[in-house]
């Protein structure tokens, strides 16, 4: 077994330094080969050093990295059929939902109360309810006050678009190296299916013509900021009858614009809700459909295919929300920065993402010798377990979401995850819950965990999935590749059974 840190009790109890390095010295790279890695040697320094923290904009960062947002903007200049900018439902998690408004000085305090407690906190982001530049005061205001006290924090900001033209210099002058524009059409007719009204120049706008209106400002927005070397995520919602077919066109034109990434998000409508699409029954797309756009689209801007779509008050990794640890009643009036828990955390992980790139690397040039499947065979599926690190860490009964791989020869690629509910409770797995896990394995063939009981194991097997723990606490590519070549066989040994 390669080293074993396990960042997640590193984040809880950091210990000494000494005890870190301690850690750190009884493993060493046990790869075979140290080969070049795939994040930094992909893209000019720059560019990895702006995203190699930030767990949205790089699928390796989103391992080790925290983001959180506070909702300080709570204004919006447009109408979205999908929200209803709704302040307290604490159990829903999309876009938009909050369970408290902040002033920026109360979200200063929050950010530093969480710094203290939650080492891979390294991005914040205002990302609603609202939009983050048409209460734009609040949202520098904001910036102003946690960077006196973290100066190594990124700023995100995620925007309709619509104002975002007025405000990229001072965007520029604050060191916001991450926009995120939602960009769900360039067809002024489809967005006026989407869009019912802007409120721009001081009037109420409809229709076609407020999607056009939309539109332009959205487009000369994204060239503005790519031009000032700004790296623009571009999120779009995929919805159903209304856009999908016509995102294709959208990545294109994005692309064009220099957008970094492309995130194809799916339409999350129920009744509850209590918005528009919830209201007529819009259907958001099944994961096999938001898949089958994403393969189309495999040529054209870089797609994020990690994106969990949070909170507008997330606190934590991607896929948990500890928001609800960091409410304002449980953080006190004053509020002290302690510098130390988060640089141990860093430099514990530069050694770890090191060791993880190698490790990756040797698993790319295990998979090249598996046997050949032929020219039409499927990657395999394989969903893994994990709490973050880059590892099998995570027990199977306390997963409430799992990460899903393809695997072939050519490699171990994160396609996206299924949410399921956490089935185990009190230590009983429940049924039901067990059938939705399932259900939501959908297509996959094995399931990669760091332990899993008899019960849960059985059952999965019935429904044939097989589950393995022999890879717990390894990385989780050279897992999925080992357990690959086990399965179809490598070309030096010819067959070998899973
Ligand atoms: Fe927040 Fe958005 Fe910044 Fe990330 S989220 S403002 S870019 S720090 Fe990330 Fe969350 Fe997806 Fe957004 S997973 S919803 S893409
Ligand atoms: Fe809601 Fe954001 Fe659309 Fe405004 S821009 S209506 S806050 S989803």
């Amino acid at each position: 077994m390669s080293q074993v840190i396990s960042l997640d009790s590193i984040a809880k109890a950091p210990g000494s330094a000494e005890t870190m390095r301690q850690d750190l010295a009884k493993g060493g790279c046990t790869s075979s080969s140290c080969g070049s890695s795939d994040g930094p040697a992909d893209m000019p320094a720059e560019i990895w050093d702006k995203i190699k923290d930030h767990p949205c904009y790089s699928e390796e960062a989103h391992h080790y990295f925290a983001r959180m947002h506070v909702a300080v903007a709570p204004a919006c200049n447009i109408q979205c059929n999908y929200c209803n900018r709704k302040y307290d439902c604490a159990n829903e998690s999309r876009p938009g939902v909050v369970s408290e408004r902040l002033t920026p000085e109360q979200a200063a305090r929050k950010v530093i109360a969480v710094a203290n407690e939650v080492p891979q906190l390294s991005v914040l982001g205002i990302a609603g309810p609202g939009d983050s530049l048409y209460d734009w005061k609040k949202t520098f205001e904001t910036f102003e006050l946690v960077e006196k006290h973290l100066p190594d924090i990124k700023f995100c900001i995620s925007t309709n678009g619509l104002a975002l033209p007025d405000h990229v210099e001072e965007i520029a002058r604050h060191n916001i190296d991450h926009v995120t524009i939602t960009i769900n059409m360039v067809d002024p007719e489809i967005g006026a299916k989407i869009y019912p009204w802007i409120f721009f120049d001081k009037r109420r706008i409809h229709g076609v013509e407020a999607a056009r209106i939309l539109h332009e400002r959205q487009m000369r927005g994204l060239e503005m900021l790519t031009e000032r070397g700004i790296l623009v995520k571009v999120n779009s919602v995929m919805i159903p009858g209304i856009n999908d077919e016509h995102l294709k066109v959208v990545n294109a034109e994005v692309k064009k614009r220099g957008a970094f990434l492309h995130n194809i998000m799916p339409l999350i409508s129920a009744p509850e809700h209590g918005t528009h699409f919830g209201l007529t029954g819009q259907r958001g797309p099944t994961a096999a459909e938001l898949k089958s756009l994403q393969d189309d689209l495999a040529d054209g801007a870089n797609l994020m295919r990690h994106c969990r779509q949070c909170r507008a008050d997330a606190v934590g990794l991607l896929g948990e929300d500890r928001g609800q640890e960091f409410t304002l009643d449980k953080i006190g009036e004053e509020v002290t920065y302690d510098p130390e828990k988060r640089r141990l955390y860093r430099e514990v992980v530069e050694a770890e993402r090191a060791d993880h790139q190698k490790a990756r690397a040797a698993a790319e040039d295990a998979l090249a010798l598996t046997a050949d499947a032929g020219a039409n065979a499927v990657p395999m599926l394989v969903a893994v377990t994990t709490k973050g690190g880059g590892r099998l860490n995570q027990h199977f009964g306390h997963a409430t979401e799992f990460q899903v791989y393809e695997v072939d020869r050519d490699g171990v690629r994160f396609v996206g995850h299924r949410r399921a509910d956490n089935y185990c409770l009190g230590g009983y797995g429940e049924e039901d819950r067990l059938d939705t896990i399932i259900g939501a394995l959908d297509g996959v063939t094995a399931v990669l965990t760091a332990r899993i009981g008899d019960c849960p194991r059985e059952r999965l097997e019935e429904a044939g999935i097989i589950v393995s723990d022999a890879y717990a606490y390894e990385y989780i590519e050279s897992s999925i590749g080992a357990y690959y070549t086990a399965s179809v066989g490598s070309v030096d040994t010819g067959r070998a059974s899973a």
